[in-house]
């Protein structure tokens, strides 16, 4: 019963996908989807030294056909001994890159773009479909189901996680 529920969840979400890319030429422009000013903010590529206690594993990337976004997974592990804090993500594979998180409200399922993602000391935390996730709009260059494309997650502390994602097709649910 509870995975049928998951599942209806995570179609759910799928569709809203869809509907934003229909909708809107920039899935960020959608109403509580936050503003201008931190678009610019997010569309700055992830520099500085890579984290050396901050890792990301297991990525992976829900391709849909432009101009409708991709949602991007993964775990990221905190393996420091200090609170750390995502506050963007991008990629060179795609011209803009949002974390979102999803959130549900009397039964409907809402996203809204946040900019800060907190992983506690010495903790794992899955960005995963129905909670927080990465948003990719804009593919720089055509991207194939079973690719790899790089993503990179800035640190508030000015560090640097960088990443592996494989491109999987709109049905999958998981890694
Ligand atoms: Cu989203």
């Amino acid at each position: 019963m509870n995975t049928l529920l998951l599942r209806g969840a995570v179609f759910a979400g799928s569709l809203m996908f869809f509907v934003a890319g229909a909708g809107a030429a920039s899935h960020g422009d959608t109403p509580g989807h936050g503003s201008g000013a931190g678009h610019a903010a997010m569309a700055a590529p992830a520099a500085g030294p890579l984290s050396k206690t901050v890792s990301a594993s297991q990525c992976w990337i829900r391709l849909l056909p432009a101009p409708a976004p991709s949602g991007g997974f993964l775990v990221v592990q905190n393996a420091g001994t200090q609170d750390t804090v995502v506050t963007s993500a991008s990629s060179p594979d795609f011209g803009m890159v949002m974390l979102h998180q999803t959130t549900q409200d009397q039964g409907m399922s809402k996203m809204a773009m946040v900019h800060e993602i907190v992983i506690h000391a010495g903790t794992t935390l899955p960005l995963k479909p129905g909670s927080y996730h990465v948003m990719l709009e804009q593919p720089t260059h055509p991207i194939a189901v079973g690719e790899h494309v790089q993503l990179d997650l800035a640190l508030a502390d000015g560090e640097r996680v960088s990443t592996s994602c494989e491109i999987k097709p709109p049905t999958a649910l998981k890694y």
